[in-house]
């Protein structure tokens, strides 16, 4: 069965929540991936992508960011075109972190939170945040380069209290 498994190719994650109540501190979460090469696959990320920081060949995308939750639908989107990386990339965590301003915000305290990571119309993954209401950030799928070169993906959610920043350089140990 595993010779015929061709992997996954092109991804796309798509996240929401529900806008602060009026004249509360509006809740801004992110999507963030990272990329590891085989040399250090669980340390310092090669490069990273989110709302301030693009892929360097455009294989990885944000296409939509939002600040506040404000909108239909899923309020951010990234897309994965795990096919076109480069062979010195062996793996890609990606992760959702919410902005810290001022305080601690979990995701406990975030409305209607939750995720979906699709490959064209087959979901491979989609939760809410409730396994990790105390956390801060949290890591949602791990994507990894097998033996015959495709990607193979696996539903990772485990939760991190650190700020964005921490937490970028912290989540290739999930
Ligand atoms: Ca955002």
């Amino acid at each position: 069965m595993g010779s015929l498994n061709k992997g996954v190719g092109k991804v796309e994650v798509t996240l929401r929540w529900d806008p602060s109540p009026m004249g509360e501190p509006a809740h801004d979460l992110d999507i963030i991936a990272a990329t590891y090469t085989a040399e250090d696959p669980h340390g310092s990320p090669a490069y990273i992508v989110h709302f301030d920081s693009r892929s360097p060949d455009g294989t990885i995308t944000l296409n939509r960011d939002s600040r506040d939750g404000q909108g239909f639908g899923f309020d951010e989107a990234m897309t994965l075109e795990l096919d076109r990386l480069a062979p010195a990339y062996t793996r890609v965590v990606v992760g959702i972190a919410i902005q810290q301003r001022g305080g601690r915000t979990t995701f406990g305290a975030i409305g209607n939170g939750g995720f979906r990571i699709r490959e064209g119309y087959t979901v491979l993954a989609e939760a809410g945040f409730a396994d990790v209401s105390a956390s801060t950030a949290a890591t949602i799928a791990e994507f990894t380069r097998n033996a015959s070169g495709g990607w193979d993906f696996r539903h990772v959610v485990r939760g991190f209290d650190t700020d964005p920043n921490s937490f970028v350089s912290s989540m290739g140990a999930a």
